[in-house]
């Protein structure tokens, strides 16, 4: 077990090293697998190993092998034909691209939310950072040619409920967005084929999106010549049509709209709440940050609690999708306790919050972080 205490409980989780091509793993769920990445990893660099990288799944029918020579990728719907790619087409048929991205589901540190909110009670391991490497998703749509008056663009893969009547798992793009030559099929993840469970054989990636769009075990896309109205697209993954996604507990008839793009973060990594630093003495504080759907500008650090903020210096620019490492010294004057705080602003000019939002769903979470240290 390790410590992991929530507003309003529970306080600890088990680890896990059970799950296949997965290290230790802070345990959410066992069926289907929801798995945390352990908070020290992100210390390591900007990169999420494959196997700590977490894990979430809706429904518990997922293939534990994928059969490579059988597998097919089907593209049909409002298309001038329906085509059916092997892994080979994917590998051999098309150019290939690479893209650092966070993957980031749209729940992460939703177990912070007051009041608290249901679904799966992640601290801030909800996130990775992986080099991608596939191909374009635009490529893919023009072998099968979109027809005129194509609307979205739809996306399954193999996993199945385990009750009859529950929707499966489907997302959409508008047909722009899936054709900007961003969005990507990935087979590989960080220089290696994808875990199972991170969704082997094929991927959707959707840079600066909220995961839930970037579908794992991509055997499925379906042009669609109307608006998806399916059960993910209009009821679940919706945030209120309100800045930050932001409500009162109670609010009733707001609009909602589908769950998209990402928001600023930024995180400590080396230090913990109630660690102990030095008094007088300079510090190396680091972490990360990301910018959301755009690249970090920059990142401010504040020892009193956000009266005052300094710069800090921004590590290798690995893509403006991806994580992007920061660092400073901190020197605390006296003895004492004393609020840590980080904040991004990224490239579009957004800077976190400094309050937290709030909806139904616990989305969206990117309040400017606090770490209580004490100096002595
Ligand atoms: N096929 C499939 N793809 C899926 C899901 C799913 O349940 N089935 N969940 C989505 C959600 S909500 C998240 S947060 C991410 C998690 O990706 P990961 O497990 O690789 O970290 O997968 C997305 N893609
Ligand atoms: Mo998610």
């Amino acid at each position: 077990m390790i410590d992991l205490p929530l507003p309003g409980g529970p306080d600890a989780r088990s680890i896990t090293t059970q799950f296949p091509q997965k290290g230790s793993m802070i345990l959410q769920r066992t069926r289907p697998p929801l798995l945390e990445t352990p908070w020290d990893v992100f210390d390591t660099g900007v990169f999420t190993p494959n196997n700590q990288f977490y894990v979430r799944w809706h429904w518990a029918g997922i293939p534990t092998s994928v059969d490579i020579d059988t597998f097919r990728l089907t593209v049909h719907g409002h298309v001038q034909r329906t085509v059916s790619l092997t892994l080979k087409d994917m590998l051999d048929g098309f150019s290939r691209v690479e893209l650092a991205a966070v993957n980031q589901c749209s729940g992460n540190s939703r177990g912070f939310f007051a009041p608290r909110v249901p679904g799966a009670q992640w601290v801030n391991g909800a996130m990775g950072n992986a080099l991608w490497t596939g191909v374009r998703l635009k490529d893919v749509l023009d072998r099968a040619g979109v027809k005129a008056g194509a609307v979205q663009v739809r996306f399954s893969g193999l996993d199945e409920a385990v009750v009859p009547d529950a929707p499966r798992l489907m997302k959409s793009l508008d047909v722009d967005h899936a054709r900007d030559g961003e969005v990507m099929i990935a087979y590989a993840m960080n220089g290696e084929q994808l875990p199972l469970l991170n969704g082997f054989p094929l991927r959707l990636v959707v840079p600066g999106w909220y995961s839930t769009y970037w579908v794992k075990m991509l055997n499925d896309i379906e042009i669609l010549d109307q608006p998806d109205t399916n059960y993910w697209m209009k009821t679940a993954y919706t945030i209120p049509d309100t800045p930050h996604a932001s409500i009162r507990p109670g609010d009733t008839g707001v609009k909602m709209v589908p769950i998209n793009r990402m928001v600023p973060r930024s995180f400590l990594t080396n230090v913990s709440p109630g660690n102990t630093v030095p008094v007088g003495a300079p510090t190396p504080v680091r972490g990360i940050a990301f910018g959301g759907d755009c690249g970090v500008a920059k990142v401010d650090i504040s020892s009193d609690a956000g009266k005052s903020w300094n710069p800090t210096q921004l590590g290798k620019d690995e893509g403006k999708y991806g994580f992007r490492q920061w660092e400073t010294r901190i020197t605390l004057p006296s003895a004492g306790r004393y609020t840590l705080m980080v904040r991004c602003t990224n490239t579009n000019g957004e800077a976190q919050p400094d309050t937290p939002n709030w909806n139904p769903a616990g989305f969206m979470r990117n309040v400017i972080e606090s770490v209580d240290v004490i100096a002595a």
